[in-house]
């Protein structure tokens, strides 16, 4: 057995579903140790910690949950130091994580469709949520915070992953207060004399839906919080800062709370797509004094968004580069996710969006139909023009397929490079890591966790952004798997 790291060696089908799923396991144990099982050599340069945070468990004490998206999230921390490599992966104890290990079964129902046993009847009207803090986790203000969107961050001891309590901000948010997965880090704020900022935002849905967003200085302190209400239900995974501007997708969709209050199903599975309705791209100005300082609502055609690449403001015009899916499926409630059929869902493709706020007009063109998903720019770029474009895509060219490639996308001279660990690798979002001496966009490292279904372990492979065609630098190959995660980040500290 081979990883494939060139495309062409694959044959046309690369995937088996049945290797893909075993990557769906739980993983119950925690670890600590140094990787000592290394090909290749850590860059004796690159100093810092990644984080990934994504669902852990898979099960309840044998009891399966309906969708990856209700897992616990379980936070994996790599160490980088002198060229040497530590690994840890904790759970973040939540609340809900707490009562249910000891209680040995599901007590709360997910969004994603999870269901307490003992049927209808023993999910109706509880409307409790767990929150999971499962999507991302992130490094600022001194502070390590495990993210999900429908609730308050939990705090977490960087060294050790321990969990410390929720996070409150000096008590700017209150209990329960959601705040988003997808911070967006603003490398210099114009506003701020040029020092970075994290931007985030939150969502609370209803007939009408409330958008609060937040801005926080390096000290981790929250110095800005503005809400804005728009019409109609909206689920907001994601959004895109530029200096002026916050950019969210209300993609076209509906909430029909009867089936989720009657416990036939979950909140999530009871959000219908509608085909027929157009996307509308909301842009709030982050500062009050500019120019522009009334929230604007313009459409375009009807697709799906949960992850945005990047944006920025050119010649009075704003870009916004997405993975867009032709319409949302709804989690089924007699379907089994680890027996998806590919090829029945339409596939994420990345494209850009033009909006132009003196006309009101918003144009959109496919920049790669390729299907791809977790898109990463350079930290620097953050909302300005970028060159280089990175994503988990599928290692066919076409069709919907699971990731099992890294795509780099060169803006300017339309160049695209893969890196593949077709057939038995899958691989996760790539994370950017930008060289100590970088002088170009693509210097430094893309790092991916890759499922080895033909081990049933997980590798952790360093590329070289710049040229995606040679092999890894390194692939640090752990002592077991890690489902597949969702999000995380670099932190050079
Ligand atoms: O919109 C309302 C407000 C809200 C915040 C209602 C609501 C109940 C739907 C809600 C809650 C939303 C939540 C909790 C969303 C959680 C999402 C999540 C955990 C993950 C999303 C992942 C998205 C993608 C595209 C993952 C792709 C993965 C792969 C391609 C491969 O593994
Ligand atoms: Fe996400």
């Amino acid at each position: 057995f081979q990883l494939y790291e060139h495309a062409s060696t694959v044959p046309a089908k690369c995937y088996d579903r049945q290797k893909w799923q075993k990557g769906y396991q739980s993983l119950k144990q925690e670890f600590n140790y140094w990787i000592d099982d290394i090909e290749g050599e850590i860059p004796p340069n690159l100093q810092g910690t990644l984080f990934r945070n994504g669902p852990g468990l898979l099960d309840i004490n044998g009891q399966k949950l309906h969708h990856p998206f209700d897992g616990d999230g379980m936070i994996c921390a790599f160490t980088f130091t002198n060229g040497k490599a530590y690994f840890q992966n904790r759970f973040v104890r939540t609340k809900g994580f707490l009562e249910e290990q000891k209680a040995g079964k599901i007590l709360y129902r997910g969004v994603f469709g999870t269901q307490k046993p003992g049927g209808w009847l023993a999910n109706a009207f509880d409307l409790k949520v767990k929150n999971i803090a499962n999507t991302n986790v992130i490094y600022w203000g001194k502070k390590l915070l495990a993210l999900w969107e429908a609730a308050e961050p939990h705090l977490l001891n960087p060294n050790n992953l321990a969990t410390l309590g929720m996070e409150y901000f000096d008590r700017v948010l209150k209990e329960g207060d959601a705040f988003a997965a997808h911070p967006r880090l603003d490398p210099n704020c114009e506003w701020d004399d040029g020092k970075p900022r994290l931007v985030n935002f939150s969502i609370k849905p209803g007939l009408s839906t409330t958008i609060t967003i937040y801005e926080l200085d390096e000290s981790g302190k929250i110095v800005q919080r503005h809400a804005h209400s728009v019409p109609g239900f909206a689920f907001i995974h994601d959004f895109v800062i530029t200096p002026n501007y916050c950019i969210l997708f209300q993609n076209p969709v509906a909430f029909n709370p009867l089936p989720f209050v009657f416990g036939w199903q979950g909140a999530g599975q009871s959000i219908k797509f509608n085909p027929k309705e157009p996307t509308r791209i909301i842009i709030i100005p982050r500062h009050a004094n500019t120019s522009i300082s009334e929230v604007k609502i313009l459409e375009t055609q009807s697709g799906f968004v949960f992850h945005h690449a990047n944006a920025f403001e050119q010649d009075n015009e704003i870009y916004i580069d997405s993975v867009c899916y032709e319409s949302l499926p709804t989690v089924d409630p007699n379907s089994d996710y680890q027996e998806t059929d590919f090829d029945a869902l339409s596939p994420g493709q990345l494209w850009r969006f033009v909006v132009n706020l003196n006309e009101q007009t918003v144009r959109r063109e496919m920049l790669e139909s390729r299907c791809c998903e977790f898109p990463w720019v350079h930290p620097a770029k953050v909302g300005r023009l970028h060159r280089y474009l990175y994503l988990g895509a599928a290692h066919a060219a076409s069709g919907n397929a699971p990731l099992q490639a890294i795509l780099k996308i060169d803006q300017v001279s339309g160049e695209r490079q893969l890196w593949s660990a077709a057939p038995e690798g899958f691989v996760s979002e790539p994370v950017f890591v930008p060289a100590t001496d970088a002088v170009n966009e693509d210097d430094g490292w893309l790092m991916t966790l890759v499922y080895d279904s033909a081990h049933h372990r997980s590798d952790l492979v360093i590329l070289d952004a710049r040229n995606l065609h040679q092999k890894p630098v390194a692939r640090l190959h752990l002592k077991h798997h890690v489902p597949y995660g969702l999000h995380g980040s670099f932190t050079p500290e």
